[in-house]
């Protein structure tokens, strides 16, 4: 049988509209085991006093719109000040950025936040400060300044292998670790690059120190929780099982500080080294989930990123019971994922689907739900959004020239939302369903026994209460397959597909969601 679209379409259509005569589920807050965290980078967000840069006080005026989208926390890239644009190498610990506002406006911004029920969480960058951070240019000015212990030194010839290495990283791109401040012939380990030196936690004033931030935050500012950036380089790459004590010792000071707070950790690695993190962070993020969800849409093998979850899952449920995945599609570091999804707006509707239908507590990058564009170098994946057309966009930033989302490559929002196809009413929807349905928030991941044609990508999630079906064409073609028995009712349609007796004919890029009555 050959449905013409036009069939399928209706036939989907009278589906969906079916079930919404039943009563709404009620919509539910998940975070942080399985609820939505937004990333923002202020600077490109919202620019309230018309200086191009985005601010807290923007960020506030739309607090409104985080809720609408759907989301109950949002992360922060750095805020405190620091000589680049992106802030990852801090110059004051206990301040925020003048470009952004004030500690005031922060405050403000977080108390508006919570009586929206909306959490916030900050980046947190301890493993390395500026090298214009008070405590480098002490500790640069002579051997026996009392900062001297705060970094990292060798002498030169002791560091000799060291500085002819050419392995990178897969989260740098720096060859040389050691560098030379101009000053005497002492090195400093830097693992990123020379203007952000790694701070010695060997010396328990370090410790201290930043354990004293972390109380700041939280008790003098109120935030709920922090992203702690480069999780993994606090000790150097050959001593992991000290990096595991000193996450736990900083998890355990900060809850004596505030029992529930929420620690996210950026372990940029494969899962055997991301796991033994999660003592000490009990929300990591899944690197693997990232780049498996594009090799998935890219060779539209369907079953990829199922069993590979359903590994990861496993995995991590042996080192402990209690963990957060972390989900991710994109984030700052990573192409915008419409440029690496081929640009292909089905392909990319498909694998926001995917994202927010799979477990974990999943992380959206500004942006992309309108469809940014962005490739590196960095700066041209965290462009100013698009709030509106340019001429009524008035709080739109402009410390950078977009180079990939502008006015002629992506609607603005504003559009967005009086298009019921758009992306925006796509994540929105997404996330709503996600939020009203527990198992599709909490439910555990289930992987059907029945082998499917190669392009499908089909998975249970299971509560007590609540069973749901998810099964996605990630090719091209159309593809036929059989029903599991009792899931009838399509509660999220993407595409075109027409069900005859248990018998789903499921177009390329089509996705389903069905509810067992
Ligand atoms: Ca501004």
């Amino acid at each position: 049988m050959n449905f013409p679209k036009l069939t399928a379409s209706i036939l989907a259509i009278s589906l969906l509209s079916s079930c919404a005569k039943k009563e709404t589920p009620e919509v539910k807050n998940y975070w942080p085991q399985a609820g939505v965290t937004y990333e923002i980078f202020v600077q490109s967000f919202y620019d309230s006093n018309g200086d191009g840069i985005g601010d807290f006080n923007g960020v506030t005026q739309k607090l409104d719109y985080v809720k609408e989208l759907g989301a109950n926390a949002i992360w922060f890239m750095p805020i405190m000040p620091s000589p680049t644009y992106h802030k990852y190498d801090v110059t004051d610990y206990k301040a925020v950025h003048p470009d952004y506002g004030t500690l005031e406006d922060f405050k403000k911004l977080l108390e508006e936040a919570h009586k929206r029920d909306i959490k916030i969480v900050i980046d947190m960058i301890i493993n390395h400060t500026s090298n214009q951070h008070p405590w480098f240019l002490e500790a640069k000015s002579s051997r026996d300044n009392p900062y001297r212990d705060y970094y990292v030194w060798a002498q030169k010839d002791t560091i000799a292998d060291f500085l002819n290495k050419k392995v990178i990283t897969l989260d740098s791109d720096n060859i040389q670790q050691w560098h030379d401040p101009g000053i005497g012939e002492d090195f400093y380990y830097g693992f990123f690059w020379g203007g952000m030196p790694d701070l010695n936690f060997d010396n328990p004033k370090v410790r201290e120190e930043i354990f004293e931030i972390g109380r700041f935050w939280l008790e003098e500012v109120g935030v709920d929780g922090f992203r702690l950036d480069a999780a993994k380089h606090i000790f150097p790459d050959d001593r992991p099982l000290d990096n595991h004590e000193f996450w736990k010792e900083f998890r355990a000071k900060m809850e004596a500080i505030k029992p529930d707070i929420y620690l996210v950790g950026e372990v940029y690695d494969k899962k055997e080294v991301v796991a033994p993190y999660l003592p000490g962070l009990p929300a990591l993020f899944n690197f693997d989930f990232h780049y498996t969800l594009l090799e998935t849409m890219n060779t539209g093998e369907g079953m990829l990123l199922a069993k590979k979850q359903k590994e990861i899952l496993d995995f991590y449920q042996g080192i402990t019971p209690n963990f957060i995945d972390a989900t991710i599609s994109s984030n700052h570091d990573q192409p915008r994922l419409l440029n690496e999804l081929g640009s292909d707006p089905e392909k990319y509707k498909q694998a926001i689907s995917v994202l927010l239908t799979m477990p974990g507590a999943p992380y959206l990058y500004y942006g992309e739900e309108i469809g940014m564009l962005g490739l590196k170098p960095d700066e041209n994946i965290r462009e100013p959004f698009l709030w509106d057309v340019k001429e009524k966009d008035t709080g739109r930033a402009s410390w950078i020239e977009s180079k990939y989302s502008t006015d002629e490559t992506v609607t603005p929002l504003a559009l967005q939302k009086a298009d019921p196809k758009s992306y925006f009413n796509h994540y929105k929807t997404l996330i709503a369903l996600r939020n009203s349905h527990p198992a599709l928030a909490v439910g555990k991941l289930e992987l059907p026994d029945q082998e499917y044609p190669k392009s499908i990508m089909a998975y249970f999630r299971k509560t007590a209460g609540q069973e749901i079906f998810i099964v996605h064409n990630v090719g091209k073609e159309e593809v036929e397959l059989e029903l599991p028995v009792g899931f009838e009712e399509v509660i999220f349609g993407l595409g075109d597909g027409v069900n005859t007796n248990g018998k789903l004919k499921l177009s390329g890029n089509s996705s389903r969601v069905y509810l067992k009555e």
